[in-house]
């Protein structure tokens, strides 16, 4: 196997088994209390980009950001410690998943749609301004693209050229919508053309390809200085925000689902590794599934043995967690319009 292909399954396997065991873990312990975006099933694009990250490159991310945190190395001890609301979190436990960010790895995301990608444009303009030779990772999902921001960020982007690697993760649903009920185009990338700018689009489920891909981008664009768009076709597995599913509200059908769950690009990595590689991939899948599992663990440990953020102790944060919501999940009662809705908002 060469170093690559096991740096991309690795990844992979990482970012899902991260969002796994966050999603196992959320209830009914209820020590996580923040809402959370999984990204299970859009690990793709995270996994092969991480290898072309350099210090001092940005990510810039929507909402569903986790894999692009640990993509860029970002503590798991500190993500994990961020979503139990404690002191030594990202962001001292304030920000939880929706606005995790982190200056040390020059990684921000936030929950405005469509925020984060406007701001790319001066993260991009200070690498030029100060003549350093990083780049910015600019993520948006299909929805966010639809926001007025986007229009203005593309424009200036190729006419400042600023070195913006946008991607975009076209997963077709902005919260329960899908996509052709939202716009005549189905593939962003095709809008994108009418700005000027270079763009692709990605609809495979090959991470060697989109590796290859990726290298190429990134180089270019660290030499030209000019942004690119690159469109990745994905699916999440999980609910839109979760780790509740929502797809009992059936707006999506259970063969669209079946038939991505079969193209997943981690499964379908898997097989092709271990065809090629046999006992060889085996034992390094062992090996690296038994170090991600132990990490989680003491991420866990970390953050439950840390301190709570100071604002949190006043309000006695630990205790404020309604109720009745716990009592919704063991189906114990029925919301009527006269009672509060603690049900997690869908977005
Ligand atoms: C300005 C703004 N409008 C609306 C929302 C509510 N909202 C949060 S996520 C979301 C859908 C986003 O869809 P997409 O960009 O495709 O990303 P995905 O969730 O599918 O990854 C919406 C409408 C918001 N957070 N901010």
């Amino acid at each position: 196997m060469k170093n690559f292909q096991k740096n991309l399954y690795h990844q992979l396997l990482y970012i899902r088994r991260v969002q796994e065991e966050i999603s196992n873990r959320y209830h009914p312990a209820d020590n996580m209390k923040c809402p959370m975006h999984f990204c299970m099933g859009q690990e793709i694009g995270p996994a092969a980009l991480s290898s072309f990250l350099r210090p001092g490159d940005a990510i810039l991310s929507h909402h569903r950001s986790h894999g692009y945190f640990l993509a860029n190395k970002g503590s798991l001890n500190e993500m994990i410690a961020e979503f139990h609301g404690k002191e030594t979190g990202t962001n001292g436990g304030l920000a939880g998943s929706q606005e995790l960010s982190c200056t040390k790895t020059h990684f921000y995301s936030g929950t405005i749609l469509s925020g984060a990608f406007g701001m790319s444009l001066g993260d991009a303009f200070s690498k030029v301004y100060k003549n350093e030779n990083n780049i910015t990772i600019s993520v948006i999902g299909d929805g966010g693209m639809e926001e007025g921001i986007c229009s203005e960020t593309l424009n200036m982007a190729i006419l400042y050229k600023l070195p913006i690697l946008f991607i975009c993760e076209n997963n077709k649903y902005s919260t329960h919508t899908k996509l052709n009920e939202r716009t005549e185009y189905q593939n962003v990338s095709d809008r994108i053309k009418g700005y000027k700018i270079e763009s692709h689009l990605f609809n495979s489920n090959d991470p060697e390809k989109l590796y290859m891909l990726l290298k190429n981008l990134t180089s270019k664009i660290r030499k030209t200085k000019k942004p690119i768009f690159l469109e990745i076709m994905t699916y999440r597995f999980n609910g839109h925000v979760g780790p509740e599913g929502d797809d009992h509200y059936n707006y999506r059908s259970k063969a669209e689902r079946d038939l991505w769950s079969k193209k997943d690009p981690l499964k379908v990595y898997r097989k092709k590794l271990d065809k090629k590689f046999g006992i060889k991939f085996k034992n390094f899948e062992n090996k690296i599934l038994n170090d991600i599992n132990k990490k989680i663990d003491r991420s866990f440990a970390f953050a439950l043995k840390s301190s709570f953020a100071k604002v949190y102790k006043k309000y006695n944060y630990q205790n404020t967690y309604h109720k009745s919501v716990k009592k919704f999940f063991n189906n114990d009662i029925s919301f009527n319009k006269d009672q509060e809705d603690h049900r997690p908002m869908p977005y």
